[in-house]
């Protein structure tokens, strides 16, 4: 190793296209990495969602100077193309460059990311203390250093080293993030329905539970941390009077935690009173106190996003999700006395039962209609995570039954980057399709969803106008009320004109 770039190390970082521009939130990876790097170096952030020529931008960057590595965050699913063109375009115009991938990809399927020709190092798990260290070792060309780094994996001649785990780190920002490398921190600002000005923000990091087919359990094996009461305070103060967001989409991946530690944080949003939304469970907004719901509620909740996944008791056991349906439907019932809508997303065709499971899921989705029309339903297929990707803490658990395809072979997980993004795997990471779902269920889903969507459209929508809305809500009522929802024709044909947002696919 050679140290190539002078006293104080440079490192790029790259976040590869993953939604359009108008989607485009704050790459909060890359500016929390971006934080720790520049304490003893210099880092530049390139935004793909917003540089829509993300190889081009890549490439210019690196004429304009020397750098030590380039980062890159890596998300299964839609973001691995630009991930695997960025990474060859660096490798092809710096050979000696080294190529650093980090985020969900790498953290749950390490050796695949390390397959890679174009990947020399994968960080698993959080970044802001494994990648310093890696570039500090790689500026100062010391090679016996990389074995003591925490969270790293790297190649070897016998094959793949994982260093060991880095313990859960509960030190958050100790500065406001460096939006204003962003460039205009502003072109962030998305219009939505919480507000004109929405930011996403994370509060608290990680999940105390382990629920098995989330990813998030994979990178934090049950650890969580909750924000400082000065750091929220601080952050709240930056983004509603220096950044001049009036609203808050919480990308927390469990924002609600034990309540008494919860009021302090929410008497600060309280002072606040930015609209918000978050992703939460069904049981710790039941168990919440009527003083803590009044706190919620001048804090200004609007939406909550709640994993409901299943109406069977069985597969939330199996899952080891810990909620049960009746809680899922005396959630729907609270927020509506609350006036927050509860945003419940299910899983349906799981690998056993397929059909009658996902028909069971149609009857329980009806009966929160009934429950709480406001509600905001979100269809996802159950796809579960390899084996391979559980967090070591769960790696003794028994194993699942394995997956079998629709012929009943062994569902064999791609070994390459490059496999993952065949739009089968693309749709598998997205939810959106799994080996053992036929043609035929897989349209009776999509049919649900349309009859469901034009029904009642969401509220997030804020395109298609009203007239369109309440047409379509009234074109989908006889479908919906006979549960005729096979072949919806004619709903497809005015989606088409009037294209409905999916919150599924585009987030907020
Ligand atoms: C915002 C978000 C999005 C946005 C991204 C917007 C943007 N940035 O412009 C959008 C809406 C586009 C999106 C889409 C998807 N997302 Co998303 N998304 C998130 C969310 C809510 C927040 C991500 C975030 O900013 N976190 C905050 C930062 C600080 O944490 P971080 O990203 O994990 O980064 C840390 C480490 O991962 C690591 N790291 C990350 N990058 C790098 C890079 C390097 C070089 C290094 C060293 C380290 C490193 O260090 C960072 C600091 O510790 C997460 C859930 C969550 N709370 O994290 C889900 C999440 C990441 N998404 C997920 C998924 C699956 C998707 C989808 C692929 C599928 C889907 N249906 O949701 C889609 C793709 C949709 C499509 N385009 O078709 C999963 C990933 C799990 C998995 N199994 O892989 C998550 C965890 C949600 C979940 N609970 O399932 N997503
Ligand atoms: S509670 Fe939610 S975020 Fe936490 S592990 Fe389960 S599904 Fe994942």
């Amino acid at each position: 190793m050679i140290n190539v770039t002078g006293n104080a190390p440079h490192t790029l970082l790259v976040n590869p296209t993953m939604t359009s521009r108008a989607s485009a939130r704050f790459p909060l990876s890359l500016l929390h990495l971006a934080a720790s790097l520049d304490r003893e170096g210099n880092s530049r952030i390139i935004d793909g969602n917003l540089d829509r020529d993300v190889v081009a931008r890549t490439l210019q960057a690196l004429d304009e100077r020397d750098y030590t590595a380039v980062g890159i965050s890596v998300m299964g699913g839609p973001q691995l193309e630009p991930a695997i063109a960025v990474s060859r375009a660096v490798r092809e115009r710096r050979p000696g460059l080294p190529i650093v991938w980090g985020g969900y990809f790498p953290t749950l399927y390490t050796e695949t990311a390390l397959s890679a020709p174009y990947v020399d190092f994968a960080i698993r798990g959080q970044g802001e203390e494994s990648f310093p260290e890696l570039v500090a070792a790689l500026h100062q060309g010391d090679a016996a250093r990389l074995p003591a780094i925490h969270g790293l994996s790297r190649k070897h001649e016998e094959g793949v080293v994982h260093n060991a785990s880095r313990p859960f780190s509960r030190q958050g920002p100790v500065a406001v993030l460096p939006y204003e490398k962003l460039g205009d921190p502003r072109r962030y600002l998305a219009r939505t329905f919480l507000g004109r000005r929405t930011v996403a923000h994370q509060a608290s990091v990680g999940c105390r539970f382990r629920c098995t087919f989330c990813g998030v359990a994979a990178m934090f094996g049950g650890a969580t941390a909750l924000p400082p009461l000065a750091r929220l305070e601080r952050d709240l103060r930056y983004l509603k009077y220096e950044l001049g967001a009036d609203s808050i989409q919480y990308v927390d991946h469990n924002f609600f935690d034990r309540e008494q530690d919860m009021i302090p944080l929410l008497e600060i949003m309280a002072r606040y009173e930015l609209p918000w939304w978050c992703y939460a469970r069904a049981d710790a907004l039941l168990n919440l106190s009527e003083s803590t719901w009044k706190l919620v509620r001048k804090s200004r909740l609007r939406m909550a996003y709640i994993g409901a996944e299943s109406p069977s008791p069985a597969m939330l056991r199996d899952i080891r999700k810990g909620t049960r349906p009746d809680q899922t439907l005396a959630v729907a019932e609270l927020c509506r006395r609350h006036g927050v809508i509860p945003e419940l997303s299910f899983m349906v065709a799981p690998p056993e039962n397929t059909e009658e499971e996902t028909e069971h899921t149609f009857e329980f989705i009806r009966e929160i209609k009934r429950i709480n029309p406001q509600s905001e339903i979100i269809v996802y297929i159950y796809t579960p995570l390899p084996e391979s990707s559980r967090h070591e803490k769960d790696r003794h658990r028994r194993s699942t039954m394995p997956l079998r395809d629709l012929q009943g072979e062994p569902v064999v997980f791609p070994a390459t980057p490059e496999e993952w993004t065949q739009k089968r795997w693309v749709d598998y990471a997205c939810h959106a399709d799994a080996p053992w779902v036929s043609e035929r269920l897989r349209r009776r889903i999509d049919d649900f969803v349309t009859v469901l969507r034009c029904r009642y459209p969401t509220v997030q929508d804020l395109r298609s106008p009203t007239w369109a809305k309440r047409t379509l809500a009234a074109a989908a009522s006889w479908r919906y009320g006979l549960r005729r929802y096979d072949r919806p024709w004619e709903l497809n044909l005015a989606n088409r004109l009037v294209r409905l947002r999916m919150p599924q696919v585009s987030g907020l």
